[in-house]
């Protein structure tokens, strides 16, 4: 009798019955389990920042919003997960903006070589008007854009041999992304791309299947592909943004003040994630020397035939993603570097 009683008062206290309690809260947050999907490993920069982003989450919500995070692509690769995401089935993922270009072809303009110089143009470009433009396509796609986090500056790496001048791609098997625009910037090298899978890397590399990919340094070193690539070539080729994606099906169902909570968490976690990843960036070169992979830096007159032999791709694909916006956003660069 007695328990009953106590709960029948708390129910009273709280405005509502124990069932309505359970699920509903005083401000409009109720108690909710989020998925989140990411390809890359715990200890990456971008596993990191997910924790970050989830510690944040329970903490701001009371521990209502429970955020369950799943990493090295538990739940599948970037497209499969973005799949999951728009059917309802999964909330949230943070993929390379590199294999989106299927649902918002207009991500392809930052898959373009030698785009941006440095992080701070990156930042300047993805947090500006440009970056916004392209995240409000989402939606109409089942897809929320909460903002960019960092993936990095590309580098190659191979079991051939160093490549260090623009000849040295001529016939290099190189695992891509599933994105048009590296597929052809890597012929036009003479190279021999395939796209790919992430998960899937590794054992293509190790059963040399491909002879070489290309990914930020926390990646080469997170997930091992120093163990079957002796050669590591710094190229900086391409600069990859993360999109910090939601599934509008459950975005839908949240209160306005939840949805602060996601989004204020995304951006604070975004920016202890870059902050991580550009820190990372030289230990992890420092330890894949360590661990004897041979460097080479690529000079800048090598880097500029390499850009001249790329352009026309560049050229073509401006044409496709919209020649106004790729317009909008060398403006900004240019205004950037006049500084
Ligand atoms: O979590 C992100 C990864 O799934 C992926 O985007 C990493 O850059 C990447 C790649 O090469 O596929």
């Amino acid at each position: 009798l007695i328990p009953g009683l106590l709960a029948a008062v708390a129910g009273c206290g709280g405005g509502g019955s124990q069932t309505a309690q359970s699920t509903t809260t005083a401000g409009g947050i109720k108690e909710r389990v989020i998925k989140a999907g990411i390809g890359l490993n715990e200890d990456h920069p971008e596993g990191q920042g997910l924790k970050k982003f989830k510690e944040i989450v329970e903490q701001k919500s009371g521990g209502k919003l429970k955020v369950q995070n799943y990493y090295a692509a538990q739940l599948g690769d970037d497209q499969k997960m973005t799949e999951a995401l728009k059917g309802g089935l999964q909330e949230i993922t943070v993929p390379s903006t590199s294999p989106l270009v299927g649902t918002v072809k207009e991500f392809g303009i930052f898959d373009f070589p030698f785009l941006f110089n440095n992080e701070k143009e990156a930042d300047a470009v993805l947090d500006g008007p440009i970056g916004k433009k392209i995240l409000d396509k989402l939606p109409e796609h089942g897809l929320i854009g909460l903002g960019y986090w960092e993936n990095g500056f590309r580098n190659l790496t191979n079991s051939k041999h160093p490549v260090a001048k623009m000849e040295d791609f001529q016939g290099l098997k190189i695992r891509t992304m599933q994105n048009t625009v590296h597929l052809d910037a890597f012929k036009a090298l003479g190279a021999n791309p395939t796209p790919m899978a992430f998960s899937e890397v590794y054992n293509a590399l190790e059963s040399k299947t491909v002879d070489g990919q290309e990914n930020p340094l926390a990646t080469i070193e997170s997930n091992k592909f120093y163990e079957v690539q002796p050669y590591l070539s710094l190229t900086n080729h391409v600069y990859t943004p993360f999109a910090f994606l939601v599934s509008k099906k459950f975005w839908d169902q949240l209160s306005d003040e939840e949805k602060k909570i996601l989004q204020d968490a995304a951006v604070e976690a975004g920016k202890y994630e870059r902050q991580l990843n550009r820190e990372q960036n030289q230990k992890s070169l420092d330890n894949l020397k360590a661990k004897n992979m041979k460097i080479n830096e690529v000079s800048n007159e090598e880097k500029a035939r390499i850009q001249a032999a790329v352009k026309p791709v560049i050229d073509q694909y401006a044409k496709k993603f919209g020649e106004d916006l790729v317009k909008e956003m060398n403006d900004q660069l240019k205004q950037i570097r006049s500084q």
